[in-house]
């Protein structure tokens, strides 16, 4: 048996970098910012999936999405066949999203503040669910109303490999690994950026098994 002297760095092999890290013009990436607060964060995972449980929405163009959704706030994001929109009513309940929790506001309104985005008033909270095997195409976020309010972006669990494109979808895009507990703002020049996810591999995290959980805060409406 080997002393682990380093504790999840043996496993995580983003753990030795850097804590802060501008991964373009308006693009900063906080590692392990939101991990003092894993604990409450999860609980509120739980109880918005709760309420509003996970679902595999489907495209306009009638595709079903490999990653599972739901949403907390004032305004959560749809996709049907008629289209990508910000609705206050979850269409599988007939009934307003669940609040958000006062633990993702803190974390979202901190992590902005902590990039230059003072004034962050998130609405709308976008809660992915994935598992080995699940991807998110290249795509950009264009559906919500003010372009000058960035996205807090927190991801808990399994590690994916993240695609960071340019302002057009052929622009090959660079991959971004991103671990438990790490949170990105987007913000400014790199707001409308294509972006992705890999399929994610094999792999099981100490608290929340085989799945990677995403948070994106938003200010839609
Ligand atoms: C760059 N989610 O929900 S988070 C999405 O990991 C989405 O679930 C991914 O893309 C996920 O729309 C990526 C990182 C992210 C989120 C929004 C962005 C990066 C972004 C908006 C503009 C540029
Ligand atoms: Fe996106």
């Amino acid at each position: 048996m080997t002393l682990d002297l380093f504790g999840d760095a043996l496993d995580d092999p983003t753990d030795g970098l850097p804590a802060r890290e501008p991964l373009g013009p308006g693009a900063l990436l906080l590692r392990r910012f939101a991990r003092p607060r894993e604990a409450e964060l999860l609980d509120a995972v739980d109880r918005v999936q709760a309420a509003a449980p996970l679902r595999h929405m489907v495209t306009p163009g009638g595709f079903r999405m490999s990653v599972a959704m739901t949403n907390c706030g004032a305004l959560g994001w749809v996709s049907d066949l008629a289209g990508y929109r910000y609705d206050p009513i979850d269409p599988d309940s007939a009934r307003p999203w669940p609040a958000m929790p006062e633990a993702f506001r803190r974390l979202a309104t901190e992590a902005a503040a902590a990039a230059g985005f003072e004034d962050f008033e998130p609405d709308a909270c976008l809660v992915n669910r994935y598992v080995p095997g699940t991807r998110l195409s290249l795509h950009q976020d264009r559906n919500e109303r003010d372009m000058r309010q960035p996205i807090v972006s927190v991801s808990l669990g399994i590690p994916a490999m993240f695609q960071f494109g340019g302002d057009r979808r052929a622009d090959r895009p660079a991959r971004v690994p991103l671990g438990h507990g790490d949170v990105v703002v987007w913000g400014g020049p790199s707001r409308l950026r294509f972006h992705g996810v890999l399929p994610l591999k094999e792999a099981s995290h100490r608290l929340l098994g085989e799945s990677r959980i995403n948070l994106t805060f938003r200010k839609a409406g």
